[in-house]
């Protein structure tokens, strides 16, 4: 293997990766190594200062973090421009629905930890309402400009991304709110295998 994925199943950043890989055909190429970024004595503190996942061992030891990143890295090896455009528009429509994506699941994680870590203590509701405010709007626009998907870029993938991990802890019901997206999902869905293979729960 030439590359070592620092994961866990659950999440949707290292989904990300996992569905970009596959696409671009490279996931032969990753070894997945399940990370526990809570556990002080994980090497994923040594490997990814911020202690987060993904992060991708390459041949060298060089490690890159976070998603972003390793999604540019794996697109560039397959030849570039294949899920982050080259041409100027289309690359940065594709970084904005990308950041709009990230930005529902990084909301979505911040709402899990708030009731994970603090365990002592009554979750702060008014944070928890301003974590969902931002999901809530964020998938109105998602949902009155759904992402193109064909071709399949950086920023459908972590739309779906992070619509699969509110499936999956349901900070928000957006299949009630938003059924607008429920097609979008579904297409992207058959349009891209590894979205059921690297489902949270598999
Ligand atoms: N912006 C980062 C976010 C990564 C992230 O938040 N990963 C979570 C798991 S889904 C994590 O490692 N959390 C552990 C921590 O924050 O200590 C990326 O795109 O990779």
């Amino acid at each position: 293997m030439k590359y070592t994925l620092r994961s866990a199943a659950a999440s949707p950043f290292v989904r990300k990766v996992r569905i970009a890989a596959a696409i671009l055909g490279l996931d032969g190429d990753i070894k997945l190594d399940p990370s526990d970024t809570q556990d002080d004595n994980d090497s994923i503190l040594g490997q990814n200062p911020l202690g987060k996942i993904p992060a991708l061992i390459l041949e060298d030891g060089r490690v890159l973090y976070d998603s972003r990143v390793i999604v540019e890295y794996l697109d560039s090896v397959a030849g570039g421009g294949k899920l982050i455009p080259t041409d100027m528009d289309a690359r940065f429509e594709a970084l904005r629905v990308q950041a709009l994506g990230d930005g529902i699941a990084d909301a979505a994680i911040l709402i899990v930890y708030e009731t994970r870590f603090r365990p002592d203590q009554e979750p702060n509701e008014n944070w928890l309402a301003r974590q969902r405010g931002k999901i809530e709007r964020a998938l109105d626009s998602l949902e009155a400009a759904p992402p193109s998907i064909d071709p399949v870029d950086v920023g459908a993938i972590a739309v779906a991304c992070a619509l699969g991990y509110l499936d999956f802890r349901k900070q928000v019901d957006w299949r009630a709110r938003n059924p607008g997206l429920i097609s979008w999902i579904d297409n992207f869905a058959a349009a891209v295998p590894s979205h059921f293979e690297t489902r949270p729960d598999a």
